[in-house]
């Protein structure tokens, strides 16, 4: 299983890469690895297994996280209209998304950050996002919220982007224009 031990830290040059493409369809050991990077969140969100194996918790994983520099993302949570999402998809592609930005209140943190960056976000406030998963299906996701922050902080994983590059540095808890919390009534 998944531990902290092989969770990649910042300053590690595989967090600042982009990642390749998975040739389709994905060999056994490529399904294997996303299983298990899913089975990782699942784990993290149960308070035994998180106790009893140190797991921080975590609703979404990308590949380079584990040192693997490839296209390759799980997620496992649910958002706050009670829908649920936990899969792994191969080659996640933003295709298209919204003028509207948002964020989370809280800000975000990182498994691979081992530090409080403070400061909001900006996400955009829904995208679209095609990909591969599991069973090699086709999936095309319409996202809004909190969903799509969390699909949008494991993408910019995959192009070597970590949560604290779109904090405004002078300012980190400036409001974006034409931003709304995904966490809160306005
Ligand atoms: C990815 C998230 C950071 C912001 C928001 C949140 C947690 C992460 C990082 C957007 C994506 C990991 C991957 C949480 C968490 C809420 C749901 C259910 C019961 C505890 C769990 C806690 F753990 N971020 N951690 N950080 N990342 N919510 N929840 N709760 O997931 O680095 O690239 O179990
Ligand atoms: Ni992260």
């Amino acid at each position: 299983m998944i531990t902290m031990d092989d969770i990649v830290r910042e300053g590690h040059p595989v967090l600042r890469q982009v990642a390749d493409e998975v040739s389709l369809p994905p060999s056994e050991e490529e399904k294997h690895t996303l299983t298990e990077m899913l089975q990782y969140l699942i784990n993290s969100q149960d308070e035994e297994m998180a106790e009893k194996y140190n797991l921080r918790p975590g609703v979404g994983l990308a590949a380079p996280q584990i040192g693997l520099s490839k296209r390759m993302i799980a997620v496992h949570f649910t958002d706050f209209d009670e829908q649920e999402y936990s899969m792994g998809l191969f080659n996640p592609k933003i295709m298209s998304h919204s003028v509207e930005k948002t964020y989370l209140s809280t800000g975000e943190g990182c498994l691979s950050v081992d530090r409080d960056v403070p400061g909001y976000v900006p996400r955009y406030a829904r995208i679209t996002v095609k990909g591969t998963d599991l069973n090699g299906n086709e999936v095309k996701l319409r996202l809004k919220g909190y969903a799509a922050i969390v699909f949008q902080h494991e993408i910019d994983h995959l192009n070597g982007i970590m949560f604290y590059d779109h904090i405004n540095k002078e300012d980190p808890f400036n409001v974006p224009e034409n931003a709304k919390p995904a966490d809160r009534e306005e």
